[in-house]
């Protein structure tokens, strides 16, 4: 099937100009998996022709999809749908090892790396006393320069020596301290972004998101990490092997 049988006419997608016309039509396309993770998008100029406008149209609604992160130019083999993660619902890994596990490599900005006092909600989910020490560690999370998720860890401050011995990696710095966690309860629960978070991420608000909250366990059952993260729903598919139970 052409792109141009795919994405329909694009007069009836929007309004705007017609690159930004195009950039949402290609997006919808993509979200929908109409357009496969990871395929490549014809040349720039095979667009053009097949959807009957110019190829700076195109290059300007390919360039906005780029900033978004759902394609990926590569070198001399033309646009790529970006591939959307994979991920392991039942794995005890970190975001370092997932993305390195794929071969992306893996950076993050802080928004927040300081200590302070529990809060009521940390105190009870870390079994905390009031008044300990936490760090926190809030991040925008990437995977090959692309926002991939939001971050909110909270430590018990004992268990790292302070909130700079967290560089790239969280799980890293927790092991070095012998404190990485080897249990965890999680919940997940759908969610749709707000202003400041599509921001911070680079999507609209109101898309859908994934929020996961971890709570890390060491062997003696202390609670060592209480972490918030929000995928972006765009971005990952969650898997999960399961098995027969023993009891039928
Ligand atoms: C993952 C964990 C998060 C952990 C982080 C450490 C999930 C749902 N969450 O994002 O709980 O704090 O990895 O990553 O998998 P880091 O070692 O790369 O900082």
């Amino acid at each position: 099937m052409s792109l141009s049988q795919l994405i329909g006419d694009l007069g009836e997608q929007s309004r705007g100009p017609l690159y930004q016309r195009l950039h949402h039509a290609l997006r919808q396309a993509i979200k929908e998996n109409k357009l496969a993770s990871d395929s490549a998008l014809p040349p720039e100029r095979d667009i053009a022709t097949d959807i009957g406008v110019s190829r700076i149209t195109v290059r300007k609604a390919l360039d906005a999809l780029a900033e978004e992160g759902l394609v990926r130019r590569r070198h001399g083999a033309g646009t790529f749908v970006a591939a959307r993660v994979e991920k392991s619902f039942s794995m005890l890994t970190s975001f370092t090892e997932d993305m390195a596990a794929r071969g992306r490599s893996v950076r993050s900005d802080w928004l927040r790396r300081a200590a302070g006092a529990v809060t009521p909600e940390e105190a009870m989910v870390l079994g905390l006393s009031p008044g300990s020490a936490v760090l926190r560690f809030h991040r925008i999370r990437y995977a090959d320069d692309v926002p991939m998720a939001l971050e909110y860890s909270s430590v018990p401050a004992q268990y790292l020596p302070s909130e700079t011995a967290v560089d790239d990696s969280l799980y890293r710095a927790l092991e070095a301290t012998g404190s990485r966690p080897v249990r965890a309860l999680q919940r997940l629960r759908a969610v749709s972004f707000n202003e400041e978070q599509a921001e911070l991420l680079g999507i609209e608000a109101g898309e859908p998101g994934l929020l996961i909250e971890r709570r890390g366990f060491l062997e003696d059952g202390q609670a060592v990490e209480y972490t918030r993260s929000y995928y972006r729903g765009d971005s990952y598919d969650f898997v999960a092997e399961l098995q027969i139970g023993a009891a039928r």
